[in-house]
């Protein structure tokens, strides 16, 4: 496989106009000291690549034998209930009851600077708006809460080295530890708006040269969205706004094949995948998105209750 080149294109000037919030990979990297990262390069930089969801458990062990302090007890634990869901064979996948009056489950997508964010969060105000402050719980992947995502973070940041196949399962495993999460919101009623998913897990190991179909499937049988989002952009765009150039992937070698793989029909299969031209002004976006997402909410009704599906178990291996 061809290693990947990372070559980066410098920030460009944020628009003034535009406020930015802290992202979640800056509030994590505040939280551990120079020594404790190094101390977590240390033990896995060495961990040799891996091929199957249960070789990640020797990154855990690697943690687990060193002397790092970034990493708890309860957070090594917390990572391998991660990995035991990637080990299930596709039969052994749950399956998701859905309640009677369920959320609806809304996912954006798109390469770097796409405007996910933006309009992931202007969804969440649109639906408080219409039906509540509580109705809504707004989430994003690499979920850098977590113990997978604290990794995750300092792999995007270059602070440690991992192979592709141990990143790419690490993605899916903390998608993995908040799949009931999810269920539990939208069986209570809540709906649950998405900041990247497994589209993106997919989309960003394939263009790297790993197999599309090994890519896909730790994360298959997870909640299926009942919408995606695809945020359309001209990569020239997109590598003018604000922060472009920060992270690992955000060169425009890489972008060009990542946006390559989310044109993949195979990726979309099973999926209610809606292409938006995020090139327009954010406000004009966010009227065509509230429109889709009422139309997408009414689809797919058995009943009175619309079921939840996992995602690509219906595609042949
Ligand atoms: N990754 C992966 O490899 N595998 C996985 O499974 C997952 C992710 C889940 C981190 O993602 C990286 O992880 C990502 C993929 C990989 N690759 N990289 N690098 P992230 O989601 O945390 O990345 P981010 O830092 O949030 O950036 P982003 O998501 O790429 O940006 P965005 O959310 O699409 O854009 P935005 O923040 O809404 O907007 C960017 C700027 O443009 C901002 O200043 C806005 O105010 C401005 N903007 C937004 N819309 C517009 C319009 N319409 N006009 C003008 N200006 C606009
Ligand atoms: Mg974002």
């Amino acid at each position: 496989m061809e290693a990947v080149r990372y070559v980066t294109m410098g920030a460009r000037e944020a628009d003034a106009t535009l406020v930015q919030e802290p992202s979640a990979a800056q509030q994590m990297a505040r939280q551990l000291s120079e020594e404790q990262v190094a101390e977590v390069a240390a033990a896995v930089n060495s961990v040799p690549d891996i091929k199957e969801p249960s070789d990640l458990r020797q990154v855990v062990e690697a943690l687990r034998s060193s002397k790092q302090t970034a990493f708890s007890a309860e957070d090594l634990a917390s990572v391998e209930a991660g990995i035991a869901a990637l080990e299930r064979p596709l039969d052994a996948r749950p399956t998701w009851t859905a309640q009677k009056g369920r959320g609806l489950f809304f996912v954006f997508e798109g390469l770097d600077r796409s405007g996910k964010s933006t309009q992931s969060r202007k969804l969440r105000e649109h639906l408080q708006k219409e039906n509540g402050p509580e109705s809504v719980k707004w989430m994003c992947f690499p979920n850098r809460e977590l113990a997978t995502g604290c990794l995750i973070d300092l792999y995007l940041r270059r602070q440690i080295e991992l192979g592709d196949g141990a990143i790419h399962l690490l993605f899916s495993a903390n998608r993995w530890e908040m799949a009931n999460t999810i269920l539990e919101e939208l069986n209570r009623g809540v709906s649950v708006v998405c900041d990247r998913y497994a589209f993106s897990g997919v989309a960003y190991s394939a263009a790297k040269g790993l197999d599309f179909h090994w890519c896909q499937a730790p994360d298959r049988g997870l909640p299926c969205p009942d919408g995606v989002f695809f945020m359309r952009v001209d990569p020239e765009v997109g590598a003018a706004r604000a922060n472009f150039g920060d992270e690992r992937y955000e060169n425009a070698e890489m972008q060009a094949s990542v946006r390559s793989e989310f044109q993949l029909p195979r990726l979309h299969e099973g999926v209610a995948w809606q292409v938006v031209d995020g090139g327009r002004a954010i406000d004009e976006i966010h009227e065509d998105i509230c429109k889709q997402a009422a139309v997408l909410g009414q689809a797919g009704q058995e009943g009175d209750t619309k079921s939840i599906r996992g995602l690509w178990m219906q595609q042949q291996q």
